[in-house]
């Protein structure tokens, strides 16, 4: 058999165009695919919701593939190794209570499970602005990144989702649009965000399990995004805190339907 390009070609716009229309609405739709963003996709998608992330970047897996300062080792504690296990990562008993993981052999890892949960990842695609109905954050504004790199003057397209994440990190890119553009007050005691402060590990692994929540009506945050939202510390490369927070926020939007 003689292979053709033209059929090559048919079969992605065809497969991609289907795949894209299938989740012009989804249960959840979650921004950035980072640790966080993975680990809640794949535990909304093991529970039956439709599930779309959307990725500004080529590759998933945000600040988790060079560990620490690219040394590409990541630490969890004791509460997050058991997620590590579920997933079938290999961990490493450093001292009491502390265990490292290969930090490729984590995002990797972590990304084949929340797909074969069923969740779908549209990278290269950044979300730039949110569709709001009667109070509610009820869609996202999506563009290619390499239209939001090159400046290109091109209008958005939209999705509908029951229900968002910003799973961002630092940058909270959707709740930054929603203080930019809507009378939205977020449950912050500020109403807008309050801004991630300096490092303490033992601090911020804390409050980024308590912070994940609902932020705004449609909308929850998770993960570092969480942080800077409500005015968490950093914590470095422990990333036990961003696995939690990405089981968490499933388990607050299977709750709520
Ligand atoms: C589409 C977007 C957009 C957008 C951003 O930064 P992440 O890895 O986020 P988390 O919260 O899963 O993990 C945080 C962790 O990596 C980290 O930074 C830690 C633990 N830091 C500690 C410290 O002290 O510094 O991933 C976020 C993802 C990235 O892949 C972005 O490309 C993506 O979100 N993203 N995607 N549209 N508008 N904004």
């Amino acid at each position: 058999m003689e292979l053709n390009e033209i059929t090559i070609t048919r079969a992605i716009i065809e497969r991609f165009s289907k795949k894209f229309l299938d989740h012009t609405e989804v249960d959840v739709a979650i921004v950035g695919g980072g640790p966080a963003g993975l680990v809640a996709a794949y535990f909304l998608a093991g529970a039956g919701k439709k599930v779309a992330i959307f990725e500004r970047k080529l590759s998933v897996g945000g600040g988790m593939w060079g560990g620490g300062m690219m040394f590409n080792e990541i630490v969890v504690q004791k509460e997050a190794k058991e997620i590590l296990d579920l997933f079938g990562i290999r961990t490493e008993a450093y001292q009491t209570d502390y265990y490292t993981a290969d930090a490729v052999e984590a995002v990797s890892t972590i990304c084949s499970c929340a797909m074969k949960a069923g969740a779908k990842v549209f990278n290269c695609m950044s979300v730039e602005d949110v569709m709001i109905r009667e109070g509610r954050v009820t869609g996202l504004v999506i563009t290619w990144s390499p239209v939001e790199m090159a400046r290109l003057h091109v209008d958005p397209m939209t999705i509908g989702a029951r229900h968002i994440i910003d799973a961002t990190g630092h940058d909270t890119e959707v709740l930054a649009v929603i203080e930019r553009k809507a009378d939205i007050r977020l449950y912050t005691e500020t109403g807008k965000r309050i801004g991630e402060r300096s490092m303490w590990a033992d601090r911020a692994e804390r409050l980024t399990i308590e912070n994940t929540r609902e932020i705004c009506p449609g909308v929850y945050v998770a993960g570092m995004a969480a942080n800077a939202a409500f005015g968490g510390p950093r914590m470095g490369p422990i990333f036990g805190g961003m696995l939690l927070s990405g089981r968490k926020v499933a388990e607050l939007i299977i709750a709520a339907g």
